[in-house]
């Protein structure tokens, strides 16, 4: 079973307390604040891992937690900062969440940040000012982020072998590389795809055999529609078209449906260098396999090539590999996948950031009492406590700076009169 797709959940570590704290020296009765910063939350990242082929460790764990910052201390000791979770994928993952991300993981080593740590809160030194000399309070730490993510592993094959079932894929691959799929005489003996490796000249190929696809597998029929996207990443497709099918089907048609297959998933794939492999040719006479070989030449568009193999034989297989080494671009790992239109390039390191949610706006729940929404709003909010008569002096200094004060008064609110941010009420009364 090849473990093709997963979903986790991945939580940034929270941000550290600052601390309240005043300096205690024993010639001073009561010295200035020290209450140093608490430390960031850790991140959580993905990175590519070589080694990996599947994404089978995400059946067992689900969820990724990185650890939390520590809080500030006095003696202006600041918290550390909580470290970064790794998750290992392998190359090939496209990840995705329903807020916006979207990348794909290909390089060994490529990370991207999939959820921040929260940020840390300021210890209490950090508030002192020429007015406020003793700040009784600091800033608490903030949660990290947190996402469900669906990853999804797309091979990444230089060569994909596609056809019907039966056409004989597998039995190339095995013959083409070391690698060992199941070859039986009925559809559909491969279920997952087979990697294998050719080499020559110092130059390695990975050619996938992707599971038989028929009619309607771009609309699901069959195992076509999940492998289909496995063939997305190669570069170049070798078409296998059986020269003697058991059933007595007509290759021309048979062909047909194979390509617009791939054109009807994705008209890149259509778009992909072919190569036409007519399988078997050890099943039917010479004759019949020239003829058949000369009538592709002259319905097919001259850039494809057309090739009589057999995998009984060995016919054609040389022949096979060094036009595949002639088509796949050399500097293969550069030119990786195909890209949508307007995809940012990939870095080696990225941070997913969703649309910043600065807005807030304001509702009037009653007479006197008002309700501010906005998650910019409400993580501010987080920062203090309630209860702390400076912390909320400052926390309105703060609401005054933004507009939200402004936003209120538009609203027709009066000071004095209730506010409720986040799930905080209180009364707030401006410049009082
Ligand atoms: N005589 C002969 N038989 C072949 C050749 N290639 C494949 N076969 C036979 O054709 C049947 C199907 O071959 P596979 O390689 O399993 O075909 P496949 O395309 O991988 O089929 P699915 O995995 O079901 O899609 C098997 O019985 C093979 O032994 C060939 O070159 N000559
Ligand atoms: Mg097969």
């Amino acid at each position: 079973m090849l473990y093709d797709k997963a979903r986790i959940f991945v939580q940034g570590g929270r941000g550290g307390d600052g601390s309240q704290s005043f300096r205690r020296e024993a010639h001073v009765p009561r010295g200035g604040p020290d209450g140093g910063d608490g430390g960031r939350g850790g991140d959580v990242v993905l990175r590519v891992d070589d080694s990996l082929r599947d994404l089978q460790s995400f059946k067992r764990k689900a969820h990724y937690k990185a650890r939390p910052g520590q809080h500030g201390q006095g003696a202006n000791r600041v918290g550390a900062d909580g470290p970064t979770l790794e998750v290992a994928v392998p190359p090939g993952t496209v990840v995705t969440s329903e807020d916006g991300l979207h990348v794909d993981l290909v390089h060994p080593g490529q990370r991207v940040v999939v959820a921040r740590g929260g940020p840390y809160g300021r210890g209490n030194k950090r508030f002192a000012s020429a007015t406020r000399q003793a700040p009784r309070f600091a800033e608490r730490g903030l949660p990290g982020e947190e996402r469900w993510l669906e990853l999804r592993l797309k091979l990444l094959a230089d060569v994909g072998l596609v056809g019907l079932p039966n056409a004989g894929k597998s039995s190339l691959l095995r013959r083409l590389t070391r690698a060992d799929p199941k070859v039986a005489d009925y559809p559909f003996t491969t279920l997952e795809p087979v990697l294998g490796t050719v080499e020559r000249d110092g130059r390695q190929l990975v050619i996938a055999d992707i599971p038989g696809l028929i009619e309607g597998a771009s609309e699901g029929a069959g195992l076509g529609h999940d492998f289909l996207a496995h063939v997305e990443r190669t570069r170049v497709l070798v078409h296998v078209l059986d020269l003697a099918p058991l059933d007595g089907s007509d290759p021309a048609d048979n062909h047909a449906v194979i390509e617009a297959e791939l054109a009807a998933h994705d008209p890149r794939l259509a778009a992909l260098p072919r190569i036409l492999a007519l399988s078997k040719a050890d099943l039917v006479p010479e004759e019949d396999a020239a003829a058949a070989a000369e009538l592709w030449r002259e319905t097919l568009d001259d850039d494809i090539p057309v090739v009589v193999t057999s995998s009984a034989t060995g016919r054609g297989l040389d022949e096979l590999v060094g036009l595949l080494f002639e088509r796949v671009p050399v500097a293969q790992a550069e030119a990786l996948p195909i890209e949508a239109p307007g995809e940012e390039a990939l870095a080696e390191h990225r941070t997913f950031r969703p649309a910043a949610r600065r807005e807030f706006h304001v509702e009037r729940t009653g007479p006197g009492s008002f309700r501010v929404v906005g998650e910019g709003i409400e993580r501010l909010l987080a920062r203090y406590d309630p209860d702390n008569e400076e912390a909320m002096a400052y926390l309105e200094h703060r609401l005054a700076r933004i507009g939200v004060i402004r936003a209120l008064q538009d609203a027709g609110f009066e000071p004095g009169d209730e506010v409720e941010i986040g799930d905080v009420v209180f009364e707030l009364d401006p410049g009082a």
